[in-house]
């Protein structure tokens, strides 16, 4: 009972954010891996919506979806602010952390794992459209939330890592520096703060997963009728 607890899998770019967050803040927590093929009792217990990683429980209460635990963390523990003061700021970390998880995240998995020829280079070009809004939102700019890392750097943290995992299984290339520049810089110096470098996982790690799930995938597409 009580205390704070994180159900999580290392290679979930959605389950990062929360540590990252939690270490932020210098909250303690304990941390519990789970095995999404063979789901835990206290996954299906705490998330029986989704039954999806990651779940914060805090005082024995489950809070579920990776942004919106975020919020709770923050609001919750003072220190070291994630979102903006300014409503309006606010509202727009927000709005460009739903898109990318909509669009950007989900868009990259798509071109990463799409058939070769045309199914493939229409995703590519998608993820490129998405991927174009956030460069011009961190353009001029250190971080998305300014100075320093906030909720929004949190949220598109995953991309300095694991885009390019998804590049290299996927057999393409997205954040090309000329192309992005400023997001690849941005993404450079978030990678290089030590707090949010201790808890990346090995790459190694993230591209057997990958592959594993891609090979599962077109094992899938193959026994199609
Ligand atoms: N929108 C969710 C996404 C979480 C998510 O997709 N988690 C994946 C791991 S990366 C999961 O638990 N998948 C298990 C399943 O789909 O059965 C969030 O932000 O927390």
């Amino acid at each position: 009972m009580g205390g704070a607890k994180l159900v999580a899998t290392t290679q979930s770019l959605f389950c990062t954010r929360i540590e990252w967050a939690l270490k932020l803040k210098g909250v303690e927590y304990e941390y519990i891996e789970e095995d999404l093929r063979n789901k835990s009792p206290i996954l299906l217990k705490y998330n029986p919506v989704h039954k999806k990683v990651p779940v914060f429980v805090h005082d024995d209460r489950a809070i579920a979806e990776s942004l919106v635990i975020l919020e709770y963390i923050d609001e919750t523990w003072k220190e070291h602010p994630l979102l903006p003061q300014d409503s309006y700021d606010r509202a727009k970390a927000r709005f460009w952390a739903k898109f990318a998880d909509e669009k950007v995240v989900f868009g990259a998995w798509r071109a990463c794992t799409a058939a070769e020829g045309e199914e493939k280079e229409k995703a590519i070009e998608s993820a490129l459209e998405s991927l174009a809004y956030l460069e011009k939102q961190i353009e001029g700019k250190k971080f998305f939330g300014g100075e320093e890392i906030g909720y929004l750097d949190l949220a598109l943290g995953w991309i300095p890592h694991w885009l390019n995992t998804m590049e290299e299984a996927g057999g393409m290339k997205l954040l090309e520096v000329e192309r992005f520049p400023s997001l690849h810089e941005w993404g450079h110096n978030f990678i290089q703060i030590p707090l949010i470098k201790e808890c990346l996982p090995p790459r190694e790690k993230l591209v057997n997963y990958l592959n594993a799930s891609l090979t599962y995938l077109r094992s899938l597409s193959a026994n199609k009728p």
